[in-house]
């Protein structure tokens, strides 16, 4: 089934962690006005798309995951001009910009829960999800919040629980109720109609709920190391019930229609990891137009054979359906994950070289493309309602969330506040982007080659020319798109690779051998990746 070619098919995504991008105001809180100053930094990347974390009105109990308004901006981010500016001078640049929807859960400080939780003949009382507590008095199953504890909260103005897998700040909606589904046509259709190109979906798998809000059974791969999120016992269940039913994809069908008619993207956070689970939410011609694909994030840098698995499942789904990407604001940074040091940086970057060859719409996380480590974060500056509330430290996202640093100067060029929000770790001069923009050599220049090269060979966003699979060669996961065979050596030893084509090398991570001519096997250092253009 081929997908029709649209106008993000050829772009390169860039997720900005509002908070930690840039300040513009020096209260220590990335904003707007920051974004806005530094977005021809990201022209000049070869960025064309960004999707921008929570901006709306928000208590932040889940740092803008918690919202309180859907058509409005928060003061503290600069409020609406500030983002009619950013879009403005975007497209300008030709970046367009997604926003992030958060369509699960409002926070417990929106006026629809004020209003539902008042009592239980309120209009908006089936908004959300309210049940009577079991006989015993307990929660009404055994639902599991992500962030720990039970996934409901009892309310005893009204002597009910309401439902919320993520923090009782966030309850969710109930999206069976068709005025819920209304509401958010209506929100989409506000902000397309202002000029935003489309939308990040949060927990798009997890809208829907069992109508009988059945209990969940244990995991049957509990314990065996393959699940993503340790938090509680949430990843003990087999979450059959709460993520991922059938109706969800109504939903989808519904907006698509808002969306279509005014030409903008639906992109899912589809934190499915089975990709038969995460095809009917992007192969059918009506329901989301792409979904990020999670499951090589597993990949910890020991077992190529596995990343190899997990991209080729990917592309095995219709071309141009997926986003890519090696890191997010939720997961530690793909160079930490990766093993750290020059290793785990190296191999981001060579991760990243095979991600952007393949169809689909592959995304930076900001600061990637300076190949950034996460940052210790101490308990007593955490902010991350993982560490904060459920205690897990180990598990906290703030590390992976940290200031940007542009600049070796107090402050780090992201703010002139004595204290960022966030502690700003121990960057070096050679972690911002001032210092590697100077340096031709840099990650940051590399970065900057592979997206021009993505941008450069219509192949590579080509959604009619497919991948071709090279057979393994030990540790080296190399495939051929069109004209171009793009390869990289995951092991920790140099290879000898044949590319079986003859050619001249157009990108590589070792930014020395581009230009080489290549007739037969050649050598490929640890973690380098490159293209060849054959011919
Ligand atoms: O379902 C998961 C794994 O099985 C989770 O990883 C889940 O998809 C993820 O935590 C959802 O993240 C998003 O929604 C959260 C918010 O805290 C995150 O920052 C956001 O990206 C709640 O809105």
């Amino acid at each position: 089934m081929q997908t029709r070619r649209r106008w993000w098919h050829d772009r390169v995504g860039y997720e900005v962690y509002i908070r930690s991008f840039a300040d513009s105001d020096a209260d220590g809180v990335g904003d707007l006005d920051g974004l806005h100053e530094r977005l021809d930094y990201l022209a000049w990347l070869g960025i064309d798309l960004i999707w921008i974390t929570p901006c709306f009105p928000s208590p932040l109990a889940d740092h803008g995951y918690d919202v309180a308004d859907y058509l409005q901006v928060a003061d503290e981010l600069g409020g609406m001009r500030a983002l009619e500016r950013v879009v403005e001078r975007a497209h300008d640049l030709g970046i367009a910009v997604l926003l992030d929807l958060v369509p699960n859960h409002t926070s417990s400080a929106h006026p629809w829960f004020i209003a539902s939780r008042t009592s239980r003949n309120d209009p908006k009382r089936d908004w959300y999800i309210w049940r009577d507590p079991a006989p015993d008095g307990g929660p009404p199953n055994n639902w599991l919040s992500h962030f720990g504890g039970p996934a409901w909260t009892y309310d005893a103005a009204t002597e009910q629980y309401y439902c919320h897998l993520f923090l009782p700040e966030q309850p969710d909606l109930n999206w069976a109720n068709p005025d819920v589904a209304a509401a958010f046509e209506d929100i989409i259709a506000y902000w397309l109609d202002r000029g935003i190109d489309g939308f990040r979906i949060d927990v798009a798998h997890a809208l829907a709920k069992h109508a009988d809000l059945p209990d969940l059974p244990p995991a049957p791969g509990a314990g065996s190391g393959e699940t993503l999120e340790l938090v509680g016992n949430f990843e003990a269940l087999h979450h059959l019930y709460d993520v991922n039913q059938p109706e969800v994809l109504d939903v989808y069908r519904a907006w698509r229609r808002v969306a279509d008619a005014r030409d903008g993207l639906l992109l899912g956070e589809v934190y499915l990891t089975d990709v038969n689970d995460l095809a009917p939410f992007v192969t059918s011609q009506d329901g989301l137009h792409l979904a990020f694909w999670f499951a090589p994030l597993r990949f910890d840098g020991r077992d190529p054979a596995r990343l190899r698995r997990w991209l080729m499942e990917g592309t095995g789904l219709p071309p141009g359906c997926l986003a890519w990407i090696t890191s997010s604001h939720d997961s530690p940074r793909a160079a930490s994950r990766l093993g750290g040091g020059q290793r785990g940086r190296d191999l981001a970057l060579a991760v990243a070289v095979l991600q952007f060859g393949l169809p689909g719409l592959p995304f930076l996380y900001q600061g990637e493309e300076l190949a950034l480590l996460d940052v210790d974060v101490p308990p007593d500056a955490a902010e991350d309602p993982i560490a904060v509330r459920a205690g897990a430290y180990d598990h906290s996202r703030d590390r992976c969330r940290t200031p940007m640093p542009w600049q070796a100067a107090p402050g780090l060029g992201f703010t002139t506040a004595p204290r960022a929000w966030l502690p700003l770790g121990d960057r070096t001069a050679e972690d911002t982007v001032e210092v590697q923009r100077s340096d031709t050599h840099s990650f940051l220049h590399r970065y900057r080659a592979l997206v021009a090269l993505r941008h450069d060979h219509p192949d590579l966003s080509s959604l009619e020319v497919d991948v071709e699979w090279q057979q393994a060669q030990g540790p080296v996961i190399a495939y051929r798109r069109g004209s171009l065979i793009v390869a990289a050596n995951l092991g920790p030893d140099p290879v000898a690779w044949d590319p079986g084509q003859q050619g001249r090398v157009v990108f590589c991570t070792d930014r020395r051998r581009e230009g080489e001519r290549v007739a037969g096997p050649l050598e490929l250092a640890p973690a380098a990746a490159l293209a060849i253009h054959a011919g």
